[in-house]
């Protein structure tokens, strides 16, 4: 078990005591020691084998002998036992933003609640707005939260459905009866979260396919099994649709379940008044429904429908009805960036504060992965709990950087690392590292991470002070959403996109897939005023430098080009870029 893993539990551990009414100094000390280790400079092994935990403050002989289990074992019984005598209810209604375990115990204690339909009944009956300390706005606060919930129960982050999708059609490509195949619906146009993965086959032999499918280890249970159709539920709790249709049908049918419905609804009546019909099954010349082999005029591929109905083709991600089938009448669609067209990312995190990685392992993996440059971009001093840097790490940092550069030089590559920060917008709007450092810096990302409660007006003129601030070069995560999770702050768009226009501030598409923010569909009114947009990994670990293929699927759908992104340049351009805007005259 990894430091994160450990800190996650201890802090877990310190929630229950507090959920079962132990003395606050007790779950204090559980929740301070989970801050102590998340942000330890050095390998936890390395302290345990050396029998250095009891130096640490705060890390008594009871949380010495836990810990020590915990990196031993992966397992620790005082916490199995912890929480089996706690309602799996209480646990879930913990989920809810606005409840903690004080309030939570509250619940358990004066109202009898164990469950979280018998806490919205509750709130239903106005029991919970009358309580001590709750009142008709937490109340209604509570009940918003659970529909809330079990609305994101039902959908899922494109990165935890793309790698299942995928290595199902891989299996599928490799059965003999498969002619072709490929995914549909909303995860082929790359939305930020999906129901439910749709994907189609062609074959000679429908039943062979879906049993072959149906049978394959990701599958947990079969909802529904036809002769051309499946639905199965995979691990993760993931539905799949598996269609099987002639390989004739398949280019119509991938357009069809392709979608968006609101794109196959304009797509269907484009047919009609061109006295054709477009269904699932073809392109048909016909005044009325129809699948008459006789009568089809479709082709070959996606691309021969589209022609047939005088449009150029449009990409999957484009298909969302905004504006797109008007414009691609009039000529091809722009051509939109590609994930192999980007050289590295601008916003990035090492173990000076909350990354998982030395900057040298990054650089050296990055420039494994044949990227150009990557920023190391940590957290400013006020963001505490993320081990933010002040000024004079921020500097010693940069001498790490510096050397780790000239050893790359020494050796021939051309990879270089850049220095940065992530600088917090403060709650009154100035940021938490002074101007003469952040004009020191190679990349100067600028985000919120405190004070989210404040109204759009307040949020929106914290964002544009700090594009107006000449050292900024990015917004990062501009809404602060987390997909399923946490609602956005609330942000003029409009105003934001025009300042950093007037400013030559560039804003961030962070590319977890958690986050996926600034959201896509306001990208087009970006590109529109002249904004340029950094597809960043936000990394805190090497392997989310794979988020850059996530990113570039949502920028498609924010309809950008390669000129549009910012980090598509080679590393002399990027440098000349991150000059302009401190050299501007105004
Ligand atoms: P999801 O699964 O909620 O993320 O969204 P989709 O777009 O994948 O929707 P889904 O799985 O219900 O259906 C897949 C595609 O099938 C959808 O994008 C368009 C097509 N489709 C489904 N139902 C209808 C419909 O009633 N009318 C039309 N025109 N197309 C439909
Ligand atoms: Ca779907
Ligand atoms: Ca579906
Ligand atoms: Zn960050």
């Amino acid at each position: 078990m990894d430091k994160s893993q450990i800190a996650e539990i201890l802090a877990e551990i310190g929630t229950l005591l507090e959920l079962k009414g132990e003395v606050v100094f007790k779950t204090r000390a559980y929740a301070n020691a989970a801050r102590t280790i998340e942000s330890l400079g050095e390998p936890l092994d390395k302290i345990i084998a050396e029998n250095r935990l009891g130096e640490i403050k705060g890390i008594g002989e009871a949380l010495q002998k836990k810990i020590t289990e915990l990196a031993a074992t992966g397992k620790l019984a005082y916490y199995d036992e912890l929480k089996a005598s706690i309602p799996p209810g209480l646990l879930e209604m913990l989920q809810i933003p606005g409840l903690g375990p004080k309030k939570v115990k509250a619940l358990h204690d004066k109202l009898g609640l164990q469950t979280v339909a018998e806490l919205e009944a509750a709130c239903a009956a106005g029991k919970v707005g009358a309580l001590d300390g709750f009142g008709e706005k937490t109340q209604a606060n509570i009940i918003e939260g659970i529909q809330r919930r079990r609305a994101y129960a039902s959908r899922h982050l494109v990165s935890q459905a793309l790698p299942i999708a995928e290595s199902l059609l891989d299996a599928l490509r490799s059965h003999p009866d498969v002619i072709r195949c490929g995914s549909a619906g909303s995860l082929r146009r790359r939305r930020e979260v999906i129901g439910d993965i749709d994907l189609l086959a062609s074959s000679k032999k429908p039943g062979n396919v879906l049993e072959f499918f149906t049978h394959q280890p990701a599958v947990l249970s079969v909802i529904a099994q036809g002769g051309t159709k499946a639905s199965v539920l995979l691990e993760g709790g993931i539905q799949c649709d598996l269609r099987v249709v002639g390989d004739a049908e398949f280019p119509p049918a991938l357009m069809y379940f392709t979608g968006s419905k609101e794109h196959n609804i304009q797509m269907r009546q484009r047919a009609v008044a061109r006295g054709l019909r477009l269904n699932e099954y073809g392109l048909f010349r016909s005044n009325a429904e129809t699948r008459d082999p006789a009568l089809r005029v479709d082709g070959r591929t996606e691309e021969e429908i589209f022609q047939q109905l005088g449009l150029h083709y449009i990409p999957p991600e484009l298909r969302e009805d905004t504006g797109e089938i008007a414009l691609a009448e009039k000529g091809p669609l722009p051509r939109l960036v590609e994930w192999s067209d980007l050289k590295g990312s601008l916003h990035n995190h090492s173990t000076w504060s909350d990354g998982h990685q030395r900057p040298s392992e990054i650089a050296q993996a990055m420039d494994e992965l044949g990227l150009a440059y990557w920023a190391v971009t940590d957290h400013s001093k006020s963001s505490f709990q993320a081990n933010g840097l002040d000024a004079g790490r921020v500097r010693q940092q940069v001498r790490e950087i510096k050397q780790i550069n000239e050893r790359l030089a020494g050796e021939g590559s051309e990879f270089r690392l850049l220095t940065g920060t992530e600088v917090d917008i403060l709650k009154d709007g100035k940021l938490d590292l002074p101007d003469d450092l952040l004009a020191e810096l190679d990349v100067v990302v600028a985000s919120l991470h405190q004070s989210f409660n404040q109204s759009e007006e307040e949020i929106t003129a914290r964002l544009i002070g700090a594009a107006r601030n000449r050292y900024v070069h990015i917004l990062g995560h501009l809404t602060g959403r987390l997909l399923l999770e946490r609602e956005p702050y609330k942000v003029n768009h409009h105003a934001v996109i025009e300042a950093c226009a007037a400013t030559g501030t560039w804003i961030e598409l962070n590319a977890s897939p958690r986050r996926f923010d600034m959201d896509w569909r306001h990208w087009p009114y970006a590109k529109s005023k002249g904004v340029k947009c950094a597809i960043n990994c936000d990394a805190h670990r090497l392997e989310h430098a794979g988020f850059l293929r996530l990113g570039a699927g949502i920028a498609r759908k924010g309809w950008l080009e390669k000129k549009d992104v910012i980090n598509t340049l080679p590393l002399e351009k990027l440098r000349a870029e991150l000059q302009r805007k401190r050299s501007r005259k105004d």
